[in-house]
């Protein structure tokens, strides 16, 4: 018999308060309020406990590719369990999955990248990270190159070592984070550093000098490393200019520092590319991977590691000591192999760089004209609106909302109400719907969009606040 799930919404929110910590959650707030409870999915839409449809422009939690219910993906897993379960990667063993998804990872990355390490999830992926880049540095005979530069609000997870990588100064607070060896910069992010009347180049210019002048205060022979997301997701979607990422990688290149791009969100068609990074014109040593490398089937992550680092951690030997118990994973890697089967069968990459990422941003270009909305921008199918008080004119940057009305929540609110999930990030609105979306639905995601920002425009017009 397989489990059933067959409570009414009050049941499993009872059950959920007495039992459930939920991550990143006012567990008390919650229990007061009573969970949301998804009970099935197809394509781009979920369906709660209620029977109210749901249009995901988030794709789960940015990682739901391919969108929901595809058979492939759902066979492949289901003879996976049937040959083999599970077997580990430990103790000179491997499984057919788990090389067979190494062999095409190699193929469909930057030609850089020959070699691949297994883990469970992304924040493992940066733990991972953390131990390869030190590791090299120690077989070069340099070990005090044991800095790792990154950035303030970037997310690279939540593990101790993921946490202290990212840049959320929330998660810093609690547990004494981030651990020794790890600084950050700020982001390339105009509204909040730009000055006034300077061009985005420049700015993306200025924003990547910051690093240089990191690496300057400890000592170029003391940095190991550079890790940034090619767009910063968790942190609001904040697209860097394009002058921004070349000249980092100039800058890491003229001190031998490695590149590390943690292309959780936007790796696997995000970006209208494999990999943000090609969008974005570097060639870094390592990537962070997770959630699309499945279409967040089934948990799996991993570290694509470039030859620079591999020939090194190869041709020198000695026991690396890492690893997890679901390094490679049989069951998660047979998924993965199916999911970027399909993607490329589908032609998803293809599609989101040429017709969907174009569309939406045409799409988002005509929000423009909306009161609350200060900038409405994209990168291929992801999507982020600034909510303000009052939009720029005659030379006037726009006016931001104060940070404690958190119109960001009112808007989201309006969403949830609406059968939208989008994202609310402060002020920010963001989107990142599955990459299987059509034109069509693009048309009924913009719709529902603008239904939910004149309600919130209405709402904080009521309020006062506008
Ligand atoms: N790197 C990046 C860039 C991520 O976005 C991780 C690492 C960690 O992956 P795991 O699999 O350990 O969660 C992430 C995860 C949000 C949100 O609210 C984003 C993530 C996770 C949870 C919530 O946007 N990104």
């Amino acid at each position: 018999m397989v489990p059933q799930f067959e409570h009414s919404t009050a049941q499993w929110q009872a059950l959920d308060a007495a039992h459930f910590l939920h991550p990143f959650t006012d567990h008390k707030a919650l229990a007061a309020k009573g969970t949301r409870v998804i009970t099935r999915a197809d394509n781009i839409y979920l369906w709660d406990s209620d029977g109210h449809k749901i249009f995901d422009a988030m794709s789960g939690l940015w990682c739901v590719n391919v969108g929901y219910g595809q058979r492939t993906l759902i066979d492949a897993a289901t003879h996976q369990l049937e040959t083999l379960p599970f077997y580990n990667a430990f103790f000179q063993t491997a499984t057919p999955p788990a090389i067979a998804l190494a062999h095409k990872l190699a193929q469909i990355s930057p030609p850089q990248f020959q070699h691949v390490f297994f883990s469970g999830s992304g924040s493992e992926g940066n733990d991972t990270v953390v131990r390869l880049v030190r590791r090299y540095w120690d077989l070069q005979g340099q070990p005090q190159r044991h800095t790792i530069i990154s950035r303030f609000n970037a997310y690279h997870g939540s593990t101790v070592a993921g946490a202290s990588l990212g840049g959320m100064v929330d998660m810093h607070a609690q547990g004494g984070l981030p651990i020794p060896g790890i600084v950050h910069i700020d982001q390339p992010y105009q509204v909040q550093h730009g000055r006034p009347g300077e061009s985005r180049d420049d700015f993306g210019r200025r924003a990547a000098s910051w690093l240089e002048d990191k690496i300057l205060e400890i000592g170029a022979d003391r940095v190991a490393a550079f890790i940034g997301e090619p767009v910063q997701g968790a942190g609001g979607v904040v697209i860097p200019p394009d002058t921004y990422w070349p000249e980092i990688q100039r800058i890491c290149d003229r001190h031998g520092i490695l590149l590390v791009s943690d292309e959780v969100i936007c790796g696997f068609g995000r970006t209208g590319h494999w990999f943000g990074c090609e969008r974005f014109g570097t060639r870094p040593d390592l990537i962070t991977f997770a959630k699309g490398v499945t279409s967040g089937y089934i948990p799996l992550g991993g570290v694509l590691v470039g030859e620079r680092v591999a020939r090194v951690l190869i041709e020198q030997g000695g026991d690396f000591n890492h690893g997890y118990t679901y390094s490679g994973h049989p069951v998660a890697c047979a998924v993965a192999l199916a999911n970027l089967e399909l993607i490329e069968r589908e032609g998803l990459v293809q599609r989101v760089r040429n017709d969907t990422g174009p569309y939406l941003a045409s799409c988002y270009a005509a929000l423009q004209d909306h009161p609350l909305v200060g900038e409405a921008e994209t990168c291929g199918l992801m999507g982020a609106i600034r909510l303000v008080r009052r939009k720029a004119s005659a030379g006037q940057p726009a006016e931001a909302f104060a940070p404690e009305q958190s119109v960001g929540m009112v808007c989201r609110g309006h969403c949830f109400g609406n059968g939208l999930i989008m994202r609310a990030v402060g002020d920010r609105m963001i989107v990142a719907p599955p990459l299987v979306i059509t034109r069509s639905q693009i048309d009924e995601l913009m719709a529902l969009i603008r239904t939910c920002l004149d309600l919130t425009w209405a709402d904080l017009q009521q309020r006062g606040w506008v």
